[in-house]
C-alpha cells in the first residue's frame, strides 16, 4: 500500500484582481450583485491579501509540517482557489499513491461543507485510488486540549467564553445535518476541559443569500451581552482553524468595533494555524485513518 494525503482548505485569492473569479467559484456560477463584490474586494484589500494570503500561507506551511511528522507526501487541495482538490489527487496518483487519505481543515461535518470536499476528491480520483476520507475530527481529544488550554490561558474570573463558527443556511438542521450538533459538543468539551462555566455559542461570517442562516450572529449576539451585563469577551473560534478573512475581518475588525461600541473587551484565543502541536494531533487523525479503512 503506497499512502498519501490531500489536506484540503476553503482556499483564498492570491491577488486582489483573483476575488472575482474567487468568489464566482464560491457562487458556483450564480449571480453576484455588484455590491456585494465591491464589498468582498474591499474587505480583501484592508486585509492586505497582495503582501501576504494568510490563509494560503499556514495551509501550506501545515502541509510542509504535517509532512515531515508523518514521513508521507501531503498535497495541498483547494476547495475554491488553487491548487485545486484535483490537482492535489492528481499528483498524489501520479506519485504512485494508491490510497489517498483526504482530510479537511474544519473539523466539523456539514452537507454544505464537508460533503462538498468529499465530492470534489472522490470526482478527481475515480478508481485510481482507495480513498480514506475523514467526515468529521470535532472531538478530536488533542484539539479539544488545544483549545482548551488557550481559553484557560486567556481567561478571566470575569471573562464570558463565546465559541463561533461560520453560519449556514438554517435549513440544514430541519434536513438533519449534524454541523450545530457537532459545534456545540465541542464548545461543551473545551468549556469543561478549560473549567469554564459563563459560555455560549454564536454563528458567524453569514451570506447575504437571501434565506435565513443559523444563529445568533456574532455581532447581535454582543449587543445582547451587553444587555445583560457581560463587560468581557474572550472569542474561541471552534470551527475555524485557521487566520484568514473570516477571522481577521468579521472578528477582529467587525466583532471588536460592535464589542468597543458596547464598551465590552473583546479579545480572542490565537488559531491553532501551523502550531507544531497541532500537526501533530492532525498527524494522529490521519494516521488512524490510513490505518483503518473506512471513514473515521
Ligand atoms: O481567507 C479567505 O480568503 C477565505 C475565508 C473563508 C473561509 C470560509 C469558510 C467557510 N465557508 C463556509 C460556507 C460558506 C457558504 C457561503 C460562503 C461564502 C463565502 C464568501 C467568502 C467566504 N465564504 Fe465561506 N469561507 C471563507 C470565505 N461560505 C469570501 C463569499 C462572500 C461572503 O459571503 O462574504 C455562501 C455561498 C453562496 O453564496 O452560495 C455557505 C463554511 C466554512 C467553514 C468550513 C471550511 O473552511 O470549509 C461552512 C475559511
Amino acid at each position: 500500500m503506497t499512502t498519501a494525503v490531500v489536506l484540503m482548505a476553503y482556499g483564498s485569492p492570491d491577488r486582489i484582481e483573483d476575488v472575482p473569479a474567487y468568489y464566482a467559484d464560491i457562487r458556483g456560477g450564480r449571480p453576484i450583485r455588484p455590491e456585494l463584490m465591491e464589498d468582498l474586494v474591499a474587505r480583501y484589500r484592508r486585509l492586505g491579501i497582495e503582501d501576504s494570503n494568510p490563509l494560503n500561507e499556514i495551509t501550506e506551511a501545515t502541509r510542509a509540517r504535517l509532512e515531515e511528522e508523518l514521513g508521507l507526501p501531503v498535497y495541498t487541495g483547494m476547495r475554491h482557489w488553487q491548487p485545486r482538490i484535483a490537482e492535489a489527487a492528481d499528483q498524489a496518483i501520479e506519485a504512485g499513491a494508491d490510497t489517498i487519505v483526504g482530510l479537511v481543515l474544519a473539523p466539523h461535518y456539514s452537507s454544505m461543507s464537508i460533503e462538498k470536499y468529499r465530492g470534489l476528491l472522490e470526482e478527481a480520483v475515480g478508481d485510481r485510488a482507495e480513498i480514506r476520507f475523514v467526515e468529521r475530527w470535532g472531538s478530536e481529544p488533542g484539539f479539544v486540549a488545544l483549545l482548551a488550554e488557550r481559553v484557560a490561558a486567556l481567561c478571566e474570573k470575569t471573562s464570558h467564553v463565546v465559541f463561533t463558527a461560520h453560519s449556514l443556511p438554517a435549513r440544514i438542521v430541519e434536513e438533519g445535518d449534524p454541523y450545530r450538533d457537532e459545534l456545540l459538543e465541542t464548545a461543551r468539551l473545551v468549556a469543561e476541559q478549560a473549567g469554564v462555566a459563563d459560555w455560549s455559542f454564536s454563528f458567524q461570517s453569514e451570506s447575504p443569500t437571501g434565506e435565513p442562516w443559523l444563529g445568533p450572529d456574532i455581532l447581535d449576539h454582543l449587543d445582547a451581552l451587553a444587555e445583560s451585563g457581560v463587560r468581557d469577551v474572550l472569542v474561541c473560534p471552534v470551527g475555524f482553524v485557521s487566520d484568514h478573512l473570516e477571522i481577521r475581518w468579521d472578528l477582529d475588525t467587525e466583532a471588536v468595533e460592535r464589542a468597543a461600541t458596547l464598551a465590552i473587551g473583546l479579545r480572542r484565543i490565537e488559531m491553532p494555524n501551523a502550531d507544531p502541536g497541532f500537526v501533530r494531533v492532525l498527524a494522529g487523525i490521519v494516521q488512524r485513518a490510513a490505518a483503518v479503512p473506512s471513514s473515521t
